[in-house]
């Protein structure tokens, strides 16, 4: 049962809508709530208000109105609880720092399916399996010469116009271009290193009846995947030497095996998740290849892991984990996530703006 009013008296809050509060507007009034919620003192937020011309008397009222709003006493026990569960985050995080090897990421071969269970998927751990296209047609004819003489003439959608716009990734359906797949590869392989336009894993290539030979190229599997649903829970990834995926996290755990050329990965922990100014669904402001510790302070020191995946390669990606990815080379890759575990994760906060 939610607690009432008369449960929560330990607040002492009271209403202050009597606050004579001229010329304090409401940006002001949530510019001081959220002051105060990271500790800022009346004295240094009064400081601040008068330095713009404000008049003392109105700011020393605001601050003291909006400290005894009953609103803001509940606005003080979520950040509580979110303090709360940031220090368990990052309890927990501590812990797994005391790894040596924690900024490793480890490279294996034919791993059994309980040892990877085990290790990787319930441990929480990335992981670059090797091998695992070894017996890929996928490997000699994923090659974008031979892609272009077998699907040239079908249409695929990519993302296009990235250059102009500094959230592509977060506004990718307005990036959405279709094209002749030949004409993308023409331009991928004459056009240098580009982030400009990239097939990625939102295009639906592989539902169309004319690639379905596409997946007669796939062999076997990593130990933990369902054959029978691959086709409808893969993706095919083509671009250039420069693409950048930035930072976010899925909301399931998948592989992703590289074919041609190679791509970095950069990793950091769901652990970190409250030091990375995640205020729209699943994404980070954050770039990691150049960090701005002015703006983003609490981001400064998070350990990244980071591996180069060549063909034949296979990336683990387990849940929840932050990664940013470049394609060092012109790059094609194939992700899946039909694992034959539980596979689907939801994250509450989803689309918080304006933080
Ligand atoms: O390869 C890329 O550019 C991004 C891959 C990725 O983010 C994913 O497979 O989840």
């Amino acid at each position: 049962m939610a607690s009432t009013p008369q449960d929560q008296k330990d607040t002492q809050a009271k209403p202050a809508t009597d606050a004579p509060r001229r010329g304090i507007d409401a940006d002001w009034l949530q510019w001081i709530a959220e002051q105060r919620l990271r500790n800022c003192s009346p004295a240094s937020m009064l400081d601040t208000m008068t330095a713009t011309g404000l008049p003392a008397e109105a700011c020393r009222m605001a601050i003291a109105a909006v400290e005894a709003d009953p609103i803001f006493a509940a606005a003080r026990r979520h950040q509580q609880l979110h303090a709360k569960l940031s220090s368990v985050a990052a309890n927990l995080q501590r812990l797994w720092e005391l790894d040596p090897a924690y900024t490793t990421v480890e490279r294996i071969r034919k791993p059994t399916r309980e040892a990877f269970i085990e290790r990787y998927v319930r441990g929480c751990r990335p992981v670059v399996i090797e091998g695992v296209a070894d017996d890929w047609p996928a490997m000699q004819r994923w090659q974008p010469r031979t892609l272009a003489q077998r699907f040239g003439h079908l249409d695929v959608e990519v993302q296009a116009d990235r250059h102009a716009d500094r959230q592509y990734e977060r506004n990718k359906l307005a990036h959405r271009r279709t094209v002749r797949l030949a004409d993308f590869i023409g331009q991928v392989l004459d056009g240098g290193p580009s982030n400009d336009c990239y097939l990625t894993a939102n295009n639906e290539a592989l539902r169309q009846p004319g690639f379905a030979p596409l997946l007669d190229d796939v062999g076997t599997l990593p130990p933990i995947c369902d054959r029978s649903r691959l086709a409808a829970c893969s993706s095919f990834w083509l671009g250039p030497a420069g693409t950048v995926t930035p930072l976010h996290h899925d909301t399931l755990m998948l592989f992703h095996t590289q074919l041609v050329g190679s791509k970095r990965w950069r990793f950091v922990s769901p652990l970190h998740t409250p030091r990375l100014y995640n205020h729209f669904e699943y994404y980070s402001p954050i770039d990691l290849s150049n960090p701005d510790p002015m703006r983003y302070p609490d981001a400064e020191g998070v350990p990244v892991l980071e591996v180069v995946a060549g063909p034949g390669d296979t990336v683990f990606l387990p849940l929840a984990w932050w990664h940013e990815v470049t394609a060092l080379e012109v790059s094609v890759s194939f992700s899946y996530s039909n694992l034959d575990l539980p596979n689907h994760y939801t994250y509450a906060n989803a689309s918080i703006s304006n933080w």
